[in-house]
């Protein structure tokens, strides 16, 4: 216990210079880099020009946000006479520490054909919307409320939280960590979830979930799975699910208290799988740039370091630290 300790008080020393490294490290060619109290707007990006800095909207463009920049509203609602889907042209939206895409209630975000990345403390304003041929990467950021994630969008997320009450009925959902909470209306189609926080009622609409497990039981039975193998599960409108996730966090489904809904015609697979839980950057080893990740999570405003699941993302403690600490004390293998 006291060197993970003293390990973790390093961390917490030096988490500022990793910052530092991760918001130097997207430098490309073709980017546009938009700082404090600066706003990129629709304009800017269809004219490929913003305070000085020349771009070309393709699928090499980098959109940089940084502490207090952030990008303008773009698109709107189809529901409205103006409503569109902004066209990002292949792009990569980057939101660092501090970047924000925006969006307002009165005023949605509608884009789509893009990568968007949320780091720890990027995120989406409210009523961001997005749709077909997105990949969303919540890397400990935070996808925000009222925003939709829609059909032709695939989500990975290992750290971060959706804060989202709402989500498509058609979008792919890849998950080793990070919380999706409860309330929220809708779910994915395809689910891979191996790690992470999940809420109940997600599954109303899906039509396949793969569970990645260190150990499963069904309707209070437990299976017996050998390393890699696997089984499928029968979508019964009573099933109970318990597991414990590849990457270690507690999975409940329960349809017997009504807890949770399923579509009974979804196909469920679990496989016997023991990930490397404290891994956060995924190069599969466990070192100080894993627990310099963690400590930001932590430390971020609204944070993103729940990791027992005991509260959803809402109340991160102590016992978030020693899981963590825990897993880590595992490693790799
Ligand atoms: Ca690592
Ligand atoms: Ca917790």
């Amino acid at each position: 216990m006291q060197q993970p300790r003293t390990f973790f008080q390093k961390a917490l020393i030096a988490s500022t210079t990793l910052l530092a490294t991760l918001n130097t490290s997207a430098i490309s060619q073709n980017e546009v880099n938009v700082y404090e109290g600066e706003i990129l707007t629709a304009d800017h990006i269809l004219a490929g020009e913003f305070n000085g800095q020349l771009f070309t909207l393709d699928s090499t463009l980098m959109i940089n946000l940084f502490e207090g920049g952030a990008l303008e509203q773009v698109g709107a609602l189809p529901s409205t006479p103006e409503g569109f889907l902004f066209d990002f042209n292949g792009a990569t939206i980057n939101a660092f520490n501090g970047g924000l895409i925006m969006g307002t209630i009165f005023d949605s975000s509608y884009i789509t054909n893009s990568t968007m990345n949320l780091y720890i403390g990027g995120r989406t304003g409210a009523d961001v919307i997005v749709e077909g041929n997105m990949t969303v990467n919540l890397l400990g950021g935070l996808f925000g409320v009222h925003g939709n994630l829609q059909e032709g969008t695939t989500i990975n997320m290992s750290l971060g939280r959706i804060s989202t009450d709402q989500i498509g009925s058609r979008a792919m959902l890849n998950m080793s960590g990070g919380v999706i909470p409860q309330g929220i209306s809708g779910g994915f189609n395809v689910y891979h979830i191996s790690g992470g926080c999940v809420g109940p009622s997600i599954l109303n609409f899906g039509t396949e979930l793969n569970l990645y497990v260190r150990d499963i039981a069904v309707n209070s039975t437990p299976l017996e799975l050998a390393k890699g193998e696997s089984v499928s599960i029968t979508p019964t409108t009573d099933l109970m699910m318990v597991a414990t996730l590849a990457n270690g966090q507690p999975y409940l489904f329960d349809a017997q208290s009504g807890r949770d809904g399923l579509n009974t015609n979804i196909t469920i697979t679990a496989t016997q799988m023991e990930t490397c839980s404290a891994d956060l950057n995924g190069d599969g080893k466990t070192d100080f740039f894993d627990i310099s990740i963690y400590v930001q999570a932590f430390q971020t405003t609204p944070t993103v370091g729940e990791y027992d699941c005991n509260a959803m993302g809402s109340n991160n403690d102590f016992f978030d630290v020693s899981a963590f600490i825990d897993a880590f004390g595992d490693g790799c293998n």
